[in-house]
């Protein structure tokens, strides 16, 4: 019987692991990926063997904050002491008004959606409306997440899609990330023990639960859907929230406590972009009320 020798054997195995090692780099997702993944060099690597492979090279990127003016709200109304928003109606036209119920923050412009149809709900005979628009209560300090103040919408007895927005300056180009934080406070009558009822919300998932669910998550019953956040970017620097070009993220249903809105990210198309913030309600609740905070934009670098 012929011995064999160990030598060509354990060569011919380290070769396999080895050829087998590069063939699995050479389709892992690159570790240093992020979103959304930055441009790649397909760099040849190796030609030892009897195959060559490729592995991704993937240039460094960063976020870096873009500053916007307020995003965090705690320049004082009076600051700039605005009542202006923009009433965006059903029938496409957009007007400029100014209304006292509206102490619009520093550095941003209010917009709500005004008139009918609610498509939702063909029983609804008064439309989409006006909210009113205020810093939140130094009293209620849950209403703001960091600082000393946040920003509130609030509709009583009525619906609204309404929100904030700001134009920033930015280069053609840029990707963009915005995020913000949000909750609502959906009310209407229904706490089992009337206690406690400023951060107890409708919905049989919701009570006095701190809720966050995604738009479109299955099992959800319709009063946990009332209250919907998102935050949109136009790259084109327009002032409509309803055009083609703005870009939103997923929605969010979130009640009791702040949670972070799913971000939204685009590419610049003009030096002029502009960043929505954005409730929507389905029911004519007695309290529909909106808390946004620190809000953020990023730009990513090469
Ligand atoms: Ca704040």
């Amino acid at each position: 019987m012929t011995r064999r020798s160990a030598g060509p054997w354990l060569a011919t195995l380290a070769l396999s692991l080895l050829l087998a090692t590069v063939a699995w780099a050479a389709t892992r997702p690159a570790a240093a990926a992020i979103d959304p993944q930055p441009d790649r060099q397909a760099t040849e690597i190796t030609s030892t063997g009897p195959f060559t492979a490729y592995i991704p090279l993937v240039r460094c990127s960063r976020w870096e904050p873009v500053p916007l003016v307020n995003g965090g709200f705690e320049l004082d109304w009076s600051v700039e002491s605005s009542h202006r928003a923009l009433r965006v109606n059903t029938d496409g036209t957009i007007e400029e008004i100014e209304r006292n119920e509206f102490l619009t923050p520093p550095g941003w412009l209010t917009w709500f959606k005004h008139g009918m149809p609610v498509e939702h709900d063909p029983s609804n005979d008064v439309g989409w409306t006006q909210p009113e628009v205020r810093p939140t209560s130094k009293t209620e300090p849950d209403r703001m997440r960091s600082g000393a103040q946040g920003q509130q919408f609030f509709s009583t007895w009525r619906l609204h899609d309404a929100g904030l927005l700001q134009q920033v300056n930015v280069e053609p180009g840029d990707v963009v990330r915005l995020s913000g934080w949000a909750h609502a406070w959906s009310f209407n009558g229904g706490v089992p023990d009337g206690e406690l009822f400023a951060y107890w919300s409708e919905g049989g998932h919701v009570g006095y639960n701190h809720f966050f669910a995604l738009e479109g998550t299955e099992g959800l019953d319709e009063a946990d859907c009332n209250f919907t956040f998102l935050v949109g970017i136009d790259p084109y620097g327009g002032t409509d929230p309803f055009t083609d070009t703005v870009v939103w993220g997923q929605g969010a249903h979130i009640y009791n406590a702040y949670h972070q809105v799913p971000s939204v990210m685009t590419a610049a198309q003009s030096p002029t972009i502009t960043v929505f913030l954005r409730s929507r309600t389905l029911w004519r609740f007695s309290d529909n009320n909106a808390y946004w905070d620190d809000i953020t934009l990023e730009v990513l670098k090469q």
